[in-house]
């Protein structure tokens, strides 16, 4: 009788058979050397630089589920409340050189991997970027997770395990965007692995560093089928029949930096609740019979590379419910284990919807809660809207996310009846405060009229929410007196807030500009532990802006950096980068609000200018080199067009004699988080240009200005803030205000001045584009002609003062003394913008939660 003795056996012989994180040199090279011997099934002989990156990446894996597993036991013990960060993007990057430094074990794989013929940072070279996101939104996702193991937050992430990432972008000759598939599970990757037996798994992917596939967590997700009201007034249903898919879980392990809390994200791949249909197979039907078992595993299959638009795709739909309906079972029984009061649950759990993909989370857990858990209509409402917390991320009208109620009713028959019901409670309360007010009804129901009618997800994540909240002050601002105006005035402002995007200052500084952090910690005297965790601490290198030795020093590290970027430009295209010019940087998706095309203008206007001065004119010039990095959604074909004139204008500009040397312009393929890594520490300038009200925040411009890069940019997003920490005198603004772009988009629609008057220098590069320039002008009418009618984005508007502010930072540059100033000025004053700050507003004002430190020396048989 009683209970189980635990452990079994001799509870002596696994205290000493158990091991704690390795972290002496010769432990460590012993540890690489037994994954090259069995996991990899190798030996000295035969190792070369994979397979010494895929030792070293599970050896420091095995340290990562010690601190895991040491965390998840805290956690589940103090019974805190936690945190859930639902996002369908996680644009990771590598995770090998993070992990040494979260742990603090930089310095001992060096030693350790040296010891054994191999160069540390041509191991890091060997692993692929994860890339499961588009842009900014993912790359939050991505910062936020290690913020939140780095303060010691109980947070999950939760996303999809998709088995093809963002596609790789390859230029042709022409210059056009080519995709190919992104296979990153393809090679064997150690991140990944597996607590049962790796036979039983006939898959290559199991070596997927910091994943390891719990195919012991698994869910049922149900489609399509039939949702039955039930007969009594409960207001259940019985939902039945249709598709059940399997959801089963893949865990990712996020270090935190300097302490031993290691968080987790949970990625679920989908895959068919049976094999493949036996009957058909024996009636020699094989088409039917894995028809089924085929759609089942397509819907993690790829990342839909589309970022600010929805198409109403049944697949992408399939996804969101897939990933929500999985995530809300896993949080619920974990919060069953702790054996509460259902009603407590928005204590213990706060969801964090990343932008409205996880929208269904909303009528998914009314779902839960009324037909399985047979609560009434009220008391599930309550729970709902103080558990889910929803962030926006956009105001542009074609990226805010409609379904077509005829696809809601097929693949969520039941959901769509929660939607209707809640539409039907939320208006009549609507009604109740503006009797007779129609309009209001028409404009705030989340039903929009229509063949097809379709579903405001917006409307139903900020109603279903405790908050609402924009990534920028003016981006909230917008939020507010725009798009949820009418809400703000129904429930009230203070509903509405604000959260500032932040940026890890671990990978954004330390990682990808190792000698700038060596020199902050040498000249802050502290070690960068302090630091990079508050990182406000910057302030203090102010007073060094006057110290000619120590400006020497943050010039030379800048240079090193253009030097590296100049190498790896020549490694991969073969071509020759002046390392004495400044360096202009724009990397970001394309997209017409971001405006790519006004900087190719200007590039365009600069080199025009260039051409008619006489040799001794170009002798006092200030030479400039100008990337650009970016894919374009697949579909977006005036996007692929300023990519393929980019590349034109390069061909032409850079093989001119008379221009080469002032100026310089390379379009690098296939951006990534890794080519960002190499790029951001390379600017001298970077380009955040978008039509003022337009981009959110922007957090490159962040990283950018934390690697003492100046910022030239519209009155948009994130450069307001930054502006006001380092001061205006530091950023280069041009460019009408958002409040001005309504009027002027006015203007153009019923009173349009054509471009040669108003513009004359934009006309005048337009024509010269026309006129084949740089090849057949023909193929970029359709580009130049968004901006001679109608003009959405106002390049017209802004050109002049675009150009004008280019001057400007030609002339401050010119100062070298100056303009050192400036750059360390700008880093010492980025402390705002350290994620950990972000995360931490999140944690407090928000989701009420504490921190839970997980003690460092620990053991799971007495803890
Ligand atoms: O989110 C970033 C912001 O810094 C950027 O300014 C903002 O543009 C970006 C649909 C989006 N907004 N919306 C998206 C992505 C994918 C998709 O399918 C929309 N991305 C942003 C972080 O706050």
């Amino acid at each position: 009788s009683g209970k189980p003795k635990w452990p079994r056996g001799d509870e002596k012989a696994w205290k000493e058979a158990m091991r704690d994180v390795d972290t002496d040199t010769p432990s460590i090279t012993r540890s690489i050397v037994s994954h090259v011997q069995t996991s990899l099934a190798r030996q000295a002989y035969n190792l070369d630089d994979f397979g010494a990156y895929q030792a070293a990446a599970l050896s420091v894996r095995d340290n990562l589920i010690l601190n895991w597993n040491e965390t998840q036991l805290g956690y589940t013990k103090r019974e805190p409340k936690r945190a859930y960060y639902l996002s369908l993007e996680f644009l990771m990057g590598r995770t090998l050189d993070n992990a040494l430094l979260n742990l603090g074990l930089k310095d001992q794989y060096k030693d350790g991997v040296k010891q054994l013929g191999f160069n540390m940072e041509d191991v890091l070279e060997q692993e692929r970027d994860a890339a499961l996101g588009n842009g900014g939104l993912g790359r939050l996702a991505a910062c936020y997770l290690d913020s939140s193991a780095s303060q010691e937050l109980p947070v999950w992430g939760y996303g999809l395990r998709y088995r093809y990432g963002i596609f790789q972008q390859l230029i042709s000759p022409e210059g056009n965007q080519l995709e190919a598939p992104d296979p990153w599970l393809e090679m064997q990757n150690p991140w990944e692995a597996s607590h049962l037996p790796v036979l039983q798994h006939a898959r290559l992917d199991i070596f997927l560093p910091p994943q390891l596939p719990r195919l012991d967590v698994t869910y049922e997700v149900r489609f399509y089928g039939n949702a039955d009201r039930l007969p009594d007034d409960s207001g259940r249903a019985l939902w039945h029949g249709g598709q059940e898919v399997l959801a089963v879980a893949y865990d990712v392990m996020i270090p935190g930096c300097y302490t031993r809390n290691t968080n987790n994200l949970r990625l679920w791949e989908s895959k068919p609740k049976r094999g493949f249909d036996l009957n058909s197979f024996n009636a020699g039907d094989y088409e039917r019979a894995v028809e089924s078992s085929n759609s089942a595993a397509a819907i993690t299959s790829v990342l839909y590379p589309n970022d600010h638009t929805t198409f109403g795709k049944e697949l992408r739909l399939k996804q969101q419910y897939f990933w929500t309906a999985a995530s809300l079972q896993d949080i619920l029984r974990r919060f069953k284990n702790m054996d509460k009061p259902i009603t407590d649950f928005p204590e213990y759990v706060s969801i964090q919807l990343n932008d409205t993909h996880p929208t269904l989370a909303i009528p998914e857990l009314m779902r839960i809660l009324i037909d399985e858990e047979e609560l009434s209509w009220n008391t599930a409402w309550h729970i709902v809207t103080n558990t889910f917390f929803y962030t926006n991320h956009t105001v542009l009208p074609e990226a805010l996310e409609k379904w077509p109620v005829p696809l809601m009713e097929h693949l969520l028959p039941r959901h769509m009846q929660i939607i209707y019901d809640i539409n039907l409670f939320f208006l009549q309360a609507v009604e109740r405060k503006y009797p007779g007010d129609r309009d209001r009804l028409g404009r705030m129901s989340l039903i929009e009229e229509g063949f097809p009618k379709h579903v405001r997800m917006a409307y139903l994540a900020c109603i279903g929410s405790r908050k609402v909240n924009g990534v920028a002050e003016l981006h909230s601002e917008l939020v507010r007196t725009t798009i949820l105006k009418d809400f703000v005035e129904f429930e009230g402002i203070s509903k509405f807030g604000n959260v500032t995007n932040g940026i890890t200052p671990r990978r954004w500084l330390d990682q990808c500009n190792p000698e700038l952090s060596a020199l902050i910690s040498k000249t802050l005297k502290l070690e960068k532990s302090v630091w990079l965790k508050d990182l406000y601490k910057l302030k203090d290198l102010l007073p060094f802006a006057e110290d000619p030795h120590f400006r020497k020093e943050w010039a030379a590290i800048k240079q090193r950096n253009k030097e590296r970027l100049a190498q790896h430009v020549k490694t991969f295209l073969g071509l020759e980068v002046n390392t004495k010019a400044m360096f202009d940087v724009q990397i970001k998706r394309l997209h017409e609000y971001k405006r790519q095309n006004l900087n190719i203008f200007g590039v365009i206007h600069r080199y025009l200018a260039i051409k008619k001065m006489t040799p001794e004119e170009r002798k006092k010039l200030n030479p400039r080199v100008v990337f650009f990095a970016g894919k374009a959604a697949p579909a977006y074909y005036i996007a692929k067009l300023t990519i393929r004139l980019i590349v034109n204008v390069a061909r032409v500009i850079n093989a001119d004699p008379d221009t080469k040397d002032y100026l310089s312009l390379y379009f690098l393929p296939d951006y990534s988080v890794s080519v960002a890594e190499i790029l951001i520490p390379a600017s001298d300038i970077s380009q955040h240009i978008s039509t003022a009200g337009t981009e959110a925040s922007g957090t490159s411009n962040m990283k950018f200005c934390l690697n003492g890069g100046l910022l030239v940019g519209t009155v948009d997003g994130a450069n307001i803030e930054i502006a006001e920490e380092v001061g205006e005198n530091n950023v280069f603004f041009f460019g009408h205000l958002a409040p001005a772009v309504e009027e002027l988009r006015y203007q153009h629609l019923y009173h349009p001045v054509p471009i040669e008057e108003k513009c004359p220098a934009l006309a005048n590069v337009l024509n010269q584009v026309s006129g084949g320039l740089f090849g057949d002008g023909s193929v970029y009418e359709p580009l130049l002609s968004t901006i001679r009618q109608g003009d959405y984005y106002l390049l017209s508007d802004d050109f002049d003062s675009y150009i004008a502010a280019l001057a400007m930072v030609d002339e401050a540059y010119l100062d070298n003394t100056e303009w050192v100033k400036k750059s360390i000025r700008t880093t010492a004053n980025m402390g705002k913008f350290s994620s950990d700050r972000a995360i931490n507003e999140y944690a407090e004002s928000y989701w009420n939660l504490e921190a839970i430190k997980v003690p460092t020396t620990s053991n799971f048989l007495t803890g």
